[in-house]
């Protein structure tokens, strides 16, 4: 079995014919306004992302405990507690924060008269809770309505309404990212300011999608930051997946080249490419990003398949300027939103979704390969509310 790793590790470090160097200052395609918003946005939305080395990601699902090694835990397929384990961890990790939805929405109700006055401390609650001006006007909106008509008249159905109007903003944008077995390697470039959660997620990606029986590579194209190379790799050994890295300070886009060459000729499923979230000069990301989307192009003109921006919901309103620089510059196709756990800021998945439209494909509630699901809008607005599908079936 270590036999077998060592000789993955060892196809995987076989180089790969380099891409020529290229120019991005000679590419014409993308419009001056893209340019302009990401002087303006980047500054501040790349600012949030964190200067430090994120930590490899831990040898066993629960370190600690004795039980699981690293080529066990490889061997046992993902437990993810079915879909109703991690609603149930859903339910408890976004109602744990200070500024739930839930605590604040039930907490001014009891006793008051479903009113214009309620209706107004609702939108305020919202807003605060990151819902955001738009998918607030629009939930609101369609509860005064019902009040006038008298729809709605008590807490139950003030609550069954409010479910109902935030699962219809997040229904479109809930739309799972089917990997095209057909495209041989399916390629994902997954990216995102430092910290977000890429690394952790193209970890999570690739052991479901092992489970589910793709061959799987990953390309690590954040050769900005050593670390970031070795927290690839172990993920890749983790799950027993090959990983095409260059030493550090190599061109991402060059690695990336390699990967999906590699990737062909291996009749791989499913490529995740890795990529920097900061560089000595920021202004210069989404260059280097548009770069790498260049060259895997080059090698396969429908490639990349999905762009997934990872974003980190404990960041509010900044993921949401995150998520506009960089859909300006890469045409994002897919979103995770990540570290939805802990600081309470569910609210922002209503935001992003109507401001952007664009498909969420899975949500992270934790660092474990089981806090990472597919997003689901009635199972997320029943969570965001601390309704289950009983209480909201009675209301
Ligand atoms: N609490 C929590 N932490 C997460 C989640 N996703 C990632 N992280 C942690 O966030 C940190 C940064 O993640 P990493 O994948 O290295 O980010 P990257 O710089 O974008 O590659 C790591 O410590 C991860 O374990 C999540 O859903 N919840
Ligand atoms: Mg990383």
């Amino acid at each position: 079995m270590f036999d077998f790793l060592k000789r993955k590790k060892r196809e995987a470090a076989e180089p790969v014919e380099s891409p020529r160097r290229e120019d991005a200052a000679h590419e014409p395609d993308i419009a001056a306004d893209v340019e302009l918003a990401e002087q303006d946005l980047a500054r501040e939305a790349l600012a949030a992302a964190p200067e430090d080395e994120a930590p490899a990601p831990r040898g066993t699902a629960n370190a600690g405990t004795a039980t699981a090694g690293t080529a066990a835990q490889a061997e046992e397929p993902a437990n993810r507690g079915g879909i109703g384990g991690f609603f149930k961890r859903l339910r408890a990790k976004l109602n744990s924060g200070d500024s739930f939805l839930t605590r604040d929405i039930t907490e001014f109700l009891p006793g008051r008269k479903i009113d214009a006055e309620l209706l107004d401390d609702l939108e305020m609650r919202l807003l605060t809770a990151d819902v955001g001006v738009e998918a607030t006007e629009e939930i609101l909106e369609d509860l005064r309505k019902r009040v006038a008509r008298r729809e709605v008249d008590d807490r139950d159905a003030l609550l069954a309404a409010l479910n109902r109007g935030m699962t219809s903003i997040l229904a479109p944008v809930a739309r799972p990212l089917e990997v095209d077995r057909s495209r041989k390697p399916y390629v994902v470039l997954v990216v995102g300011v430092n910290g977000s959660g890429k690394t952790t997620s193209i970890g999570k990606l690739a052991r479901r999608y092992v489970d589910e029986g793709l061959k799987v590579m990953l390309a690590a194209g954040d050769t900005f930051r050593a670390a970031a190379v070795e927290q690839l790799q172990a993920w890749g050994e983790r799950n027993r997946v090959p990983v095409i890295a260059q030493a550090p300070g190599a061109d991402p886009a060059a690695v990336a080249f390699d990967a999906l060459q590699a990737a062909k000729a291996r009749g791989v499923d499913l490529l995740l490419v890795d990529t920097a979230g900061r560089l000595q000069n920021q202004g210069h990301l989404m260059e280097e990003l548009r770069k790498v989307k260049r060259v895997l192009a080059k090698v396969d003109a429908t490639a990349p398949h999905e762009v997934l921006l990872v974003l980190d919901a404990s960041q509010g309103q900044n993921a949401l300027n995150q998520a506009q620089v960089f859909h300006a510059a890469l045409g994002v196709t897919g979103l995770v939103l990540t570290k939805l756990d802990g600081t309470a800021k569910g609210g922002i998945v209503l935001a992003i979704a109507k401001k952007h439209g664009i498909p969420l494909r899975f949500i992270g509630i934790g660092e474990d390969a089981t806090d990472f699901e597919r997003f689901e809008a009635q199972q997320f607005v029943d969570a965001l509310l601390g309704a289950g599908p009983a209480e909201r079936d009675a209301a």
